[in-house]
């Protein structure tokens, strides 16, 4: 399991709908336009795939993800300590400054202090960079002092940037998650 975490609408329930449609753009963009709403404690969702090999089909592989949101900002360690989390898709708002500072905060309470989430592979995503802000990649990990948290930590942390309006960078998220999944599992009846 992936644990999706992040300050409220930073737009975690939306990166996950990009990508469990990211091979259905026309309903992909329907689903947009319909207004999200905040996310009440967590949320499950599924991805799967399947792969050939040599023009065979490989057996399906899922992975579970796990958004928890801002408000339960102090309990996201223990989401990580009580279930099988593989790694943690950390979600910041680039269009607010306010909210990198807050983020800043909560990844060093997330990941350098607790020992649960010492070996995890974390990505870091900045979301709605085609709001105003246009900032650079450099430029957010800068404010977000994100390579000294990865001095700090000695944590593998990969980061990059996400927008709907051009959904750049979403495959490299996807990919990012599916070296977690496991074989789905299918129940005979
Ligand atoms: N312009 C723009 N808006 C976005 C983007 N991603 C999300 N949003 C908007 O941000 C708002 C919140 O998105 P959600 O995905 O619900 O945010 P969330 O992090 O799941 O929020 P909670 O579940 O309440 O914590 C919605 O109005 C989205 O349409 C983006 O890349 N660009
Ligand atoms: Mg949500």
């Amino acid at each position: 399991m992936i644990l999706c975490v992040g300050t409220s609408g930073c737009g975690k329930s939306v990166l996950l709908k990009c990508l469990q449609n990211k091979n259905n753009l026309a309903k992909l963009k329907a689903d947009l336009m319909m207004s999200t709403i905040p996310t009440v404690g967590s949320n499950l969702v599924t991805l799967t795939r399947t792969r050939m090999k040599k023009n065979q089909t490989l057996p399906p592989e899922e992975i579970i993800i796990r958004e928890v949101g801002g408000t339960l900002a102090p309990l996201w360690h223990s989401y990580v300590e009580s279930g099988n989390i593989k790694g943690i898709l950390f979600l910041v708002d680039a269009s607010s400054p306010e909210t990198i500072g807050a983020s800043t905060l909560y990844i060093i309470e997330l990941i350098g202090s607790q020992p649960a989430t010492v070996n995890l592979d974390v990505m870091v995503v900045f979301t709605k960079t085609d709001l105003k802000s246009g900032r650079s990649l450099s430029e957010l990990k800068a404010i977000m002092r994100l390579d000294q948290i990865v001095a700090m930590t000695n944590q593998k942390i990969t980061s990059l940037t996400f927008n709907t309006e051009t959904m750049a960078n979403l495959g490299e998220i996807h990919d990012w998650i599916m070296q977690f999944s496991l074989p789905k599992v299918t129940v005979k009846k």
